[in-house]
């Protein structure tokens, strides 16, 4: 490994060792490595491949609910089948050790809380959720058996539990993550294209507080020119290294 690369961990180490508090801000590419498609990447990406305006927005939807739906449960099927990854179980192992601990995550396929991770803040929903599109009622039990479904309750299209795009965030999701932000002493921004807002606004209400940044990411982002370590790697190969390194002994 380049010893600049070392070295960087070991100081982040370090970091996280005596933070009180830490807050951790996951995107799709925290993913990538379980086998889920990131959004943005110019050969892997969704929106390489389709476009947004067509899948992800409420007038998408009411234009063609069943290309809407059928391309979600494409997606769910793939998350189902996907397993986390060592970047998703080196943040619930950081979880466990750190003493004020808060995952904001932009993923909508669960699988930081099947690495363990708990209390996570879903800031764009879930994916294996639906929801009325009238009434926005999350319902576990509807019959399947239509594409869309119908609501039990209404008998409006029942939807993905996701926010698209001209949507607002979960208000509480929202108010959470944006005090976790402004109350962190370090805050980790991992997989993230850093465009979509208002997630990409929480690195930087960290650093007004005077948080230490630290971006792990393929890629430089419009992020990488803020932040005080911005590091170009795998994030389920620097995770664990990382939190190896601060906590060696367990
Ligand atoms: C690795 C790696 C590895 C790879 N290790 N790294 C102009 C017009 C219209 C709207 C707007 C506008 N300006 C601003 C807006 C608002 C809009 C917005 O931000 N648009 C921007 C794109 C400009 N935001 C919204 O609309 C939000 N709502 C809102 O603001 O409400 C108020 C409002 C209403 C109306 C108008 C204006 C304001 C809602 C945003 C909802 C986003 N929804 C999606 C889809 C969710 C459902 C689904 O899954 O289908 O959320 S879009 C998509 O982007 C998804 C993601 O959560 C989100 C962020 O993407 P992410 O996670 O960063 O992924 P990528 O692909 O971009 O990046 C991956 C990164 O990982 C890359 O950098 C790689 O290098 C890296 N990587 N492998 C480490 N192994």
């Amino acid at each position: 490994m380049a010893s600049y690369l070392q070295a960087h961990i070991e100081q982040i180490a370090i970091t996280l060792r005596n933070a009180s508090s830490i807050a951790v801000l996951t995107g799709a590419g925290i993913s990538a490595e379980s086998g889920v498609p990131t959004f943005r990447e110019a050969q892997s990406g969704l929106w390489s491949r389709f476009r947004a305006e067509d899948l992800a927005t409420p007038e998408a939807f009411i234009r063609d609910p069943k290309l809407v739906w059928d391309w979600y449960a494409w997606r769910r099927q793939r998350v189902q089948a996907a397993e986390p990854n060592a970047g998703h179980v080196a943040l619930a192992r950081l979880q466990d050790k750190a003493a004020r601990f808060r995952l904001i995550t932009q993923n909508v396929d669960g699988l930081h809380q099947r690495a363990g991770s708990g209390d996570v803040i879903e800031l764009h929903g879930n994916l294996l959720r639906s929801k009325c599109f009238d009434e926005a009622i999350v319902l576990a039990d509807f019959d399947e058996s239509h594409t869309p479904p119908r609501c039990p309750r209404c008998g409006a299209h029942m939807r993905p539990d996701v926010v698209w795009f001209g949507e607002s965030l979960p208000v509480d999701a929202l108010e959470e993550a944006v005090a976790a932000a402004q109350s962190c002493d370090v805050f980790l921004s991992i997989g993230t294209s850093a465009l979509v807002y208002p997630a990409a606004q929480l690195p930087h209400a960290a650093l007004t507080n005077g948080a230490t940044v630290v971006e792990i990411n393929k890629e430089a982002t419009a992020l990488s020119p803020h932040v005080q370590f911005s590091i170009r790697a795998l994030a389920g190969e620097l995770m664990p290294m990382v939190v190896r390194a601060a906590w060696p002994d367990d």
